[in-house]
């Protein structure tokens, strides 16, 4: 049976993750570890939770050998913009965090899950169809981790056996738990203003083309991958995943056929418009769909839809 842990259990894709995880293999099988954020709701009735900082290396082996811990899902990161502004820690966290994960996982025999993202590309990657396997020099530092990660996830499994895997995310798009000191956070801001005020001034251009997934979609690629017969899989760490391809115009014109009073607006944040302007536009996934069977649920349409009925259920109960 596995005994799973989840780093980053109070963020935007470990809380949700840490409930689905809960869901399959049982509460008292999943524990939720945070540090930054206190765990709300759910996440904190449904199982057991604990404060761990991720870098702190003999901490976190404790928690991963008391608890014969199987599974580790690494989550905890700093996302790219906030990393922008603090790029020593974005490092510490994202890099020492990972070593030490994968350190863990090979003194214990752990499978681990890590999140890479679009941002694993830069300014030179083809930005449509991106290949899976391509340029990859991002500008960011939020990128850079991203990069090595992959490559250290790599690294461990052909160097010590460990069975590292993971995804490029696209921006993830969310209604439980806000994303916080991402790129992509405008697409899931733009429902609440939306909701609230019928207006939306957007950090990003209009026309910024940028994949996108729907959280759902994003829980079923973490399991569905790490449950992957391991036989299948040509690629480990880093596969394109991606569920749909808007910029910031084509998602308030979706949500205006919802609410035709809606507008959006435009404050462009130099900085954000600069990391958008580096990734790629739209990635081919299709390694993902021969290896693993990826297979994305929500489009534009059915995201935009169930977003705006969450939103509003949950601003009524506010
Ligand atoms: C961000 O915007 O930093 C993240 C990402 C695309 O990795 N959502």
């Amino acid at each position: 049976m596995a005994k799973i842990l989840v780093t980053g259990a109070t963020g935007q894709i470990g809380a949700e993750l840490t409930l689905a995880l809960r869901e399959r293999h049982g509460a008292d099988n999943v524990i939720a570890a945070g540090h930054r954020r206190e765990p709300s709701g759910n996440l904190a009735q449904t199982g057991p939770y604990l404060s761990l900082d991720v870098r702190d290396a003999a901490a976190l082996d404790a928690v991963v050998s008391g608890q014969r811990i199987t599974v580790i899902y690494h989550l905890a990161a700093l996302l790219s913009a906030v990393a922008e502004e603090q790029p020593l820690q974005a490092w510490d966290i994202n890099m020492n965090g990972l070593l030490n994960v994968l350190e863990s996982a090979r003194k214990h025999g752990c499978q681990v899950f890590f999140p890479s993202s679009i941002a694993a590309f830069g300014p030179g990657t083809p930005p449509f169809d991106t290949p899976q396997d391509t340029v990859q020099h991002p500008s960011t530092i939020y990128g850079i981790t991203k990069v090595t990660g992959e490559l250290l996830c790599d690294y461990y499994h052909c160097r010590y056996g460990v069975d590292a895997r993971g995804v490029r995310y696209p921006g993830l798009i969310s209604n439980q738990v806000l994303p916080g000191g991402g790129t992509t956070d405008y697409a899931v801001d733009i429902f609440y203003a939306a909701v609230k005020q019928r207006h939306y001034d957007c950090f990003l251009r209009a026309d910024t083309q940028l994949d996108m997934m729907y959280m759902p979609d994003a829980i079923q690629a973490a399991i569905q991958l790490m449950e992957t017969d391991a036989n299948r899989l040509m690629h480990r760490n880093g596969f394109n995943v991606t569920a749909m391809s808007f910029t910031p115009a084509q998602l308030a014109a979706e949500i205006q056929q919802h609410l035709p009073g809606f507008t959006i607006g435009y404050a462009i944040d130099p900085l954000r418009q600069a990391i958008a302007d580096s990734w790629p536009r739209h990635m081919d996934d299709s390694a993902a769909r021969v290896e693993w069977g990826w297979q994305p649920q929500y489009d534009l349409t059915a995201m935009v839809t169930d977003m705006l009925r969450h939103i509003t259920a949950k601003l009524r109960n506010e």
